[in-house]
């Protein structure tokens, strides 16, 4: 095992233990305030870095990856979700990307059906009505939502949170559809009693609820786009906990505050950490400030996740979260 200990810039404050045990194996560069670098900062911060530690907040694009100094070698990002870092640029100056993916699956798919729950049993007007002093006691027809058992949920993005989302849903009832790049396996499908559908534009104007969980790439960019928006289904629900980019975001405002979507929970936005202005307006949609993956548990496991990463290289081999291979 080798006791070299490389330079190792952590963008984002981690939890102690995580930056403890960072201290101890590697030259760790920590950022005690926790303030989102800037990106002077993080140009300083490639120049100097053997090992990168950024997270969702950092934005890694191809002139920092060009900033970089040959030292550079590995960029262990600390969540699941890359698209804040040009692969194809890392690539090309043999920068080794790695992530943490499995462990804030469960999180995450906690997180997907609160949303749900949240937007179809109106949680948040409820608990504003509850503190508000206005509440005039209990009545027939005060605070109605929707009823989820025996509706339709479609997922959109089928890998392992799609999946831990669907494992949840139908405890309450719900039955399961997906759209997925890939069909899953029959086992898998057999399992969850899910109905595959190759046509996006076709599951959208059936479903009830939809939820949102694939990763942002090029090709998922707005892929809830206007047109798409307006084929789902009057009156349905829908849940984001995945890329605020994946969804037009201006599209989906218009459908909620006309009424055509019924609600919406969203953890994550487009410009984070800006929200669109409607959204903030309107009182049919929960807005999240993207804490899908926030817990303690998580944050440990990301942390723990990372550190085998760098260690793994450190030591001479190849760590097992690489980006690239995941994506053949
Ligand atoms: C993380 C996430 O908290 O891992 C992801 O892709 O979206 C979040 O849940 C964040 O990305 C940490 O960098």
């Amino acid at each position: 095992m080798s006791t070299r200990k490389p330079v190792t810039v952590v963008t984002r404050k981690l939890p102690d233990a995580i930056e403890t045990r960072m201290m101890e194996l590697f030259q760790a560069q920590l950022n005690l305030d926790d303030h989102a670098m800037t990106r002077g900062e993080l140009i300083a911060a490639v120049g100097k870095a053997e090992v990168l530690v950024p997270t969702v907040t950092d934005r890694i694009d191809k002139d920092v990856i060009a900033a970089s100094g040959p030292q550079l070698k590995l960029i262990a990002s600390f969540g699941t979700g890359v698209d804040h870092i040009d692969l194809a640029a890392a690539q090309a100056r043999e920068i080794v990307v790695t992530n943490t993916p499995g462990v804030l699956t469960d999180d995450t798919a906690d997180m997907t059906m609160a949303l749900i729950l949240a937007v179809a049993r109106r949680i948040n007007a409820g608990e504003k009505l509850a503190r508000s002093g206005e509440w005039r006691g209990w009545s027939p027809t005060s605070m109605l939502g929707a009823r989820l058992t025996g509706k339709r949920l479609g997922i959109v993005g089928m890998g392992r949170i799609g999946q831990a989302v669907a494992r949840r849903a139908r405890a309450f009832g719900l039955s399961i559809h997906y759209h997925n790049r890939k069909r899953v396996y029959p086992d898998v499908e057999a399992a969850l009693e899910a109905t595959y559908w190759e046509s996006l534009d076709q599951m959208l104007a059936r479903m009830d609820v939809i939820a949102v969980t694939c990763p942002h790439t090029p090709a998922t960019y707005h892929l809830l786009s206007s047109r798409r928006i307006k084929l789902i289904k009057p009156g349905a629900l829908l849940v984001n906990t995945s890329r605020g980019e994946v969804i037009d975001e201006g599209a989906l405002a218009q459908a909620l505050a006309s009424g055509t979507l019924a609600g919406a929970g969203l953890d994550v936005y487009e410009h984070e950490p800006a929200i669109h202005k409607k959204l903030l307006e309107l009182d049919n949609v929960v807005l999240l400030p993207h804490m899908g993956s926030a817990t303690l548990e998580g944050r440990l496991a990301m942390g723990e996740r990372v550190i085998i990463n760098i260690k793994t290289w450190v030591d001479g081999h190849r760590p097992p979260d690489r980006v690239i291979e995941q994506l053949l």
